[in-house]
Order: structure tokens, then sequence, then C-alpha cells
């Protein structure tokens, strides 16, 4: 074998690599980003429409911890999130300045969110999920 032909044969290695390793969430639907802030604590946008299969993926973009979650038991208020019947729910845990959470929405229907540190101050967040 020659180098140019180990070079080539690495290289084919690579991408079949890098699209066999995808998630299928990828393939099956479009990333839409959500980002926190501190001053005031919100999510932007904390309102979204997207169709079933989409993945949302939240940045922490500011200075403080933030997180998304879903569930009833973590928050202070059981009231202040909502899930759509059948849904499980979701928690990104707490997520440092950097930190990313993707999750990716399989059942329709209405979801409400909130970040459990901020939860007082309405950090709270709302997806609708259309079939
Ligand atoms: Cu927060």
């Amino acid at each position: 074998m020659n180098k140019r032909f180990i070079l080539t044969l690495a290289a084919t290695t690579a991408a079949f690599s890098l699209v066999l390793c995808s998630p299928p969430a990828r393939a099956a639907g479009k990333t839409v980003v959500v980002t926190m802030t501190d001053k005031p604590p919100q999510y932007h946008p904390d309102n979204l429409k997207i169709p079933v299969g989409t993945t949302v993926e939240w940045q922490n973009t500011a200075k403080t911890l933030h997180d998304v979650t879903t569930d009833a038991d973590s928050a202070q208020n059981p009231a202040d999130v909502k899930l759509p019947p059948g849904a499980k729910s979701f928690d990104s845990g707490f997520m440092a300045p950097g930190a990313t959470f993707k999750y990716t929405f399989t059942v329709p229907g209405d979801y409400t969110y909130v970040c459990i540190p901020h939860e007082k101050d309405h950090m709270v967040g709302h997806i609708t999920v259309t079939k």
C-alpha cells in the first residue's frame, strides 16, 4: 500500500465514522437553540413551536448556574411545569456557564419547563410540539 492510498483510506473511514456516529435525532429533525441569560434570568426564546422529532439545545450563555427541568418533583411549585400525556420528564441538572443540554421531543403537546434556581424569578419556557 502506498502512502496516498493509506491517507485516502483513513479519510474515508473518518467520514464513515462521522455518519455512523451521528445521533439519530440529527437525521430525524432539526436542532433549535435556546440560550439562557442572567439579567434577567430568562430563556431565549421562551416560547417555541417545533415539529415532533426536533431537538432543542439549551446553551448556558450566562455567568451563573441555570437548568432545564420538566420534573414536577424537582420544581418548587409542581404546577410550574407541564408535560403532555405520555411524555417523560427531563432534567438537565445544574448547567455551568458554557454548558449545553439537548433533548429531542418525540411526544407532541405542550411543555412548560423551569430553571430551578430561578423558578421564583419566573425563568420559564414553553414549547409546543406539533405532530
Ligand atoms: Cu436560571
